[in-house]
């Protein structure tokens, strides 16, 4: 899978290059490409951003570089990729778009930063590419960087091979629409604490059934709104 980031904090997608996604990328599971969106700029002060037109607090990032990037990026590039703006105002991010997206042979991810990105940009890009703004949850974060991030995480370790164990992708939180159940290990009593017997019982189905019944618990008690879905 080939992912392209533009943004105009590049380094913070350094961590990147470490853990199971950096493995991956050295392998060329993935092919992970960070652009500075100032590289795209003309003028001696690399300018991003200028005023909102009608006024409001804060300044808008300016069409033109967005548009040599994604000219530069994305072109006529057949298949067309995915192009993703993460934006606190888009269609919340699930587990199911991750999944949907890791099938995506090429992504393209633009972080906005300031009070957002100039409208006109949007609808250009999706003359390229399949647009999608994408929103972590219900909370303001600067900018697009620590969301994408998260988003490229999330669709990463879903690309066949970047996990080694697949079956650690299966019994997962959002897998299956509830939260995981409760992980032991060794020793069986820890500090006065004792491991759930049945989990020592060598009785799997009885093993199974009791961490359904702790998904349904937690679910319960934490996100009573995924049961209502
Ligand atoms: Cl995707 N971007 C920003 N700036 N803030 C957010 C977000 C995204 N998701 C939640 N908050």
């Amino acid at each position: 899978m080939r992912i392209d980031v533009v943004s105009i904090f590049p380094t913070i997608f350094d961590a990147l290059e470490v853990s199971l996604l950096g493995k991956a990328r050295q392998t060329g599971l993935l092919d992970v490409r960070v652009h500075d969106l100032r590289e795209f700029t003309h003028d001696r002060h690399r300018t991003v951003d200028d005023t909102p037109y009608g006024g409001g607090a804060g300044m808008v990032m300016k069409p033109e570089p967005w548009g040599e990037a994604l000219d530069a990026i994305v072109g006529d590039a057949d298949p067309r990729p995915v192009i993703v703006f993460p934006s606190p105002a888009g269609e919340r991010f699930t587990q199911s778009i991750a999944r949907e997206l890791s099938a995506a042979p090429h992504l393209v991810f633009g972080c906005g930063r300031y009070e957002g990105i100039d409208e006109r940009v949007f609808d250009y890009a999706a003359e390229h590419g399949d647009v999608r703004l994408l929103s972590l949850g219900d909370y303001v974060l600067n900018g697009g960087e620590v969301a994408v991030m998260a988003m490229v995480e999330a669709i990463g370790r879903l690309v066949p091979g970047v996990v080694g164990n697949p079956e650690s992708l299966v019994e997962e939180s959002h897998e299956d629409g509830l939260l995981e159940y409760p992980s032991y290990t060794k020793p069986s009593v820890w500090r006065d604490r004792e491991v759930p017997p049945v989990l020592l019982s060598g009785n799997h189905g009885a093993v199974a059934s009791w961490r359904r019944e702790q998904q349904l618990e937690r679910t319960r008690a934490r996100r009573p709104d995924l049961l209502a879905d």
